[in-house]
């Protein structure tokens, strides 16, 4: 099973690779367990999601590292901050996005790109985990299946910035006690998001339409009772073939999604909370001024 690529840099000097290292820090990479040995040392990078793609023909653009962000101005202001030269300005591609070309050591060539927002300006949430709480709420039950979903969330969390003491980690008997249990985390106060993980066996479960109804609406409701961001990571499969496939053979990790959707939900709620607030204040001090004219 594929677990992951890595690209390796060689930094021509350790001044060159100290560099390397502070920019990709303060760039907000999360850093992977870094190694010294007598013969050199490695300072690793993780990113929250990657793909590799072969290209053919029409791509002009050459560069070593690509990166997509969601802000690219930011990045841009980092990279000034930092002197790094910028061997490409921000301009757009004829793929309706943006991109800059920073050239941070000799020979290395990093795009970043973001894609252009639609005309709307939707508001979404960022997938940057750092200083977010997560509760992970996962069933003992099919726990062959269930423990591959747990690993998948907890990378997704830590691929995503936030380290390991902000995140808890609970087990119940089965999918059943899974609402129950997240309803008391979400009312504690102490968690910005819980991540709901199970797995339901349709062929080993008799009354398995009961079950996944009830686990359902109750993760759901206690979302809804408690205005803390649930996702629903828990498995409702013919058969056990199934369950593997979306627990991290054929079709993606669904504890990783369920996680992934955390961080989005939690930094989405703050940006709209914010937004809310912002025009709540703003109503307030104008009918405050209105009152003073009279
Ligand atoms: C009882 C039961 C059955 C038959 N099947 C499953 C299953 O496929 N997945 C699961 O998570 N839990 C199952 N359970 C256990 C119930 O969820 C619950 O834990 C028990 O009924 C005790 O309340």
């Amino acid at each position: 099973m594929i677990k992951g690529i890595t690209t390796i840099r060689h930094a021509g000097s350790v001044k060159e690779f100290r560099a390397l290292s502070k920019l990709f820090d303060a760039l907000g990479f999360e850093r992977g367990t870094p190694w010294k040995t007598a013969r050199g040392q490695g300072a690793p990078f993780k990113l929250p999601l990657g793909q590799l793609e072969f290209v053919e023909g029409l791509e002009a653009t050459h560069c070593d590292i690509w990166i997509e962000v969601t802000d690219l101005d930011s990045i841009r202001e980092v990279l000034t901050k930092e002197s790094v030269k910028m061997s490409a300005d921000v301009r757009q591609t004829a793929w309706d996005s943006r991109f800059l070309v920073a050239e941070p050591a000799k020979g290395l060539k990093v795009l970043f790109w973001q894609k252009n927002r639609p005309a709307e300006d939707a508001i979404e949430g960022d997938l940057n985990a750092r200083g977010m709480r997560f509760a992970v709420v996962v069933s003992r039950w099919n726990s062959f299946i269930t423990e591959r979903l747990l690993q998948g969330s907890l990378d997704a969390l830590h691929r995503s910035g936030c380290p390991e003491d902000d995140i808890t980690v609970v087990r119940v008997p089965g999918a059943f006690e899974i609402p129950s249990q997240a309803r008391t985390l979400a009312g504690s106060g102490k968690y910005d998001a819980i991540v709901t993980l199970g797995c339901l066996i349709r062929g080993e479960t008799t009354h398995y339409e009961h079950i996944s109804t009830e686990v359902t609406r109750g993760i759901g409701q206690s979302a809804q009772e408690t205005g803390v961001p649930h996702t629903y990571g828990v498995l409702t499969c013919e058969n056990l073939e199934q369950a593997l496939d979306r627990a991290g053979l054929k079709a993606g990790n669904k504890g990783f999604e369920a996680a992934i959707s955390a961080v989005e939900m939690v930094s989405l709620q703050r940006k709209t909370r914010g937004r809310t607030k912002k025009k709540a204040t703003t109503k307030k001090n104008t009918s405050r001024k209105k009152k003073k004219a009279r």
